[in-house]
C-alpha cells in the first residue's frame, strides 16, 4: 500500500502494509452546531447518557458508533471557516490549518471516512463537538486504553466480533480491499463489535489515539502519537492490538478517526 502514502514518503516504512478507515456521524448528531450568529451551543442533555450516534462502553464512556465521515468534517471546516473555533490544546497549538490534505482524499464522497487530516485536526473536531479524542481509560491509572477496551470488548477478542478471523467481516486487504473500497459511514456492517452498535473498529481506515507514542525534543508537533485497528490496505489479519505510530502532523490517505466521551450521569 505504499503507493497510496503519497505525501509520507519520508515515513512509510513505520507504516508500510497497513491501510484503510472511515468513520461516520450524521451532520445532525453535532453536540455543537455551528448556528449562524451566537456562540456554539450544547445539545440537550436529556439524549441519554451517551450522545446519538454513541456506545456506552460498560458504562465507563462513550465511543463513536462509527468512523467520522466527510459529511461530518466537512460542517467541522465550514464552522472553523466562520472563524468560530478555536484550538486551546497546547500541543497543537502550531495547527492551524485543519482541511485534509488533498492528495489523500479518497474516492466515494461524503459518506466515506475522513482521511489526509492529522491527529490535531482529529483532535480538534471531537472537542468541537464536545467529545475527545480516544485515549487512556479515566476509570484506572493501568494504562488500560478506551479504544482498545470497546474494540477487544474490553480484552476478551482479538477482533470486534471474537477471536477468530474471518474473511470479509472486516475492511482489510486480506479480503481484496483496495484503495478507495472503504465503507461508507453510517451504515451497519458484519464488522460489528467489540460491543454491538459499533462497527469498523479493525479495518476500514486506521484511527487517531491520544496516546503518545514517544516524545520528540523538537516539540509536540514531532511527538510519536498512537493509531489503531488496521485499514483497508493492511496485509495481516489485523486485530483489535495493531498499532503504528507517527507525528501528530502527519497525514495518510488511510488514517482517520472517532470520538469518545464521558458518559453523563
Ligand atoms: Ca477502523
Amino acid at each position: 500500500m505504499l503507493a497510496g502514502f503519497s505525501t509520507l514518503a519520508g515515513t512509510l516504512a513505520l507504516v508500510a502494509g497497513h491501510a484503510c478507515t472511515s468513520f461516520s456521524e450524521a451532520p445532525g448528531d453535532l453536540a455543537l452546531m455551528a448556528d449562524a450568529g451566537g456562540p456554539p451551543t450544547l445539545m440537550d442533555s436529556s439524549v441519554g447518557p451517551c450522545l446519538p450516534m454513541m456506545t456506552n462502553v460498560l458504562g465507563l464512556f462513550c465511543i463513536d458508533n462509527y468512523e467520522v465521515s466527510v459529511a461530518a468534517y466537512d460542517e467541522f471546516l465550514a464552522f472553523v471557516r466562520a472563524s468560530r473555533f478555536t484550538n486551546r490544546d497546547p500541543r497543537c497549538a502550531w495547527n492551524v490549518d485543519y482541511n485534509p490534505e488533498p492528495s489523500q482524499v479518497l474516492p466515494g464522497g461524503s459518506s466515506k471516512a475522513v482521511v489526509g487530516i492529522d491527529f490535531c485536526d482529529a483532535l480538534a473536531f471531537c472537542e468541537n463537538n464536545a467529545k475527545r479524542l480516544c485515549g487512556a481509560r479515566r476509570d484506572v491509572d493501568s494504562g488500560a486504553e478506551e479504544w482498545a477496551t470497546a474494540c477487544s470488548a474490553n480484552g476478551t477478542r482479538k477482533y470486534p466480533y471474537g477471536n477468530e478471523f474471518v474473511k470479509g467481516r472486516c475492511v482489510v486487504e486480506a479480503d481484496g480491499g483496495a484503495l478507495g473500497s472503504t465503507r461508507s459511514v453510517g451504515t451497519p456492517s458484519d464488522c460489528e463489535g467489540g460491543y454491538p452498535g459499533l462497527y469498523e473498529m479493525v479495518g476500514n481506515v486506521h484511527e487517531w489515539n491520544d496516546l503518545l507514542e514517544k516524545p520528540s525534543e523538537a516539540g509536540p508537533r514531532n511527538d510519536d502519537v498512537k493509531f489503531k485497528g488496521a485499514a483497508f490496505g493492511q496485509s495481516l489479519r489485523s486485530g483489535c492490538d495493531t498499532v503504528f505510530s507517527l507525528p501528530r502532523h502527519a497525514t495518510a490517505n488511510d488514517i482517520g478517526f472517532r470520538c469518545c466521551a464521558d458518559v453523563r450521569h
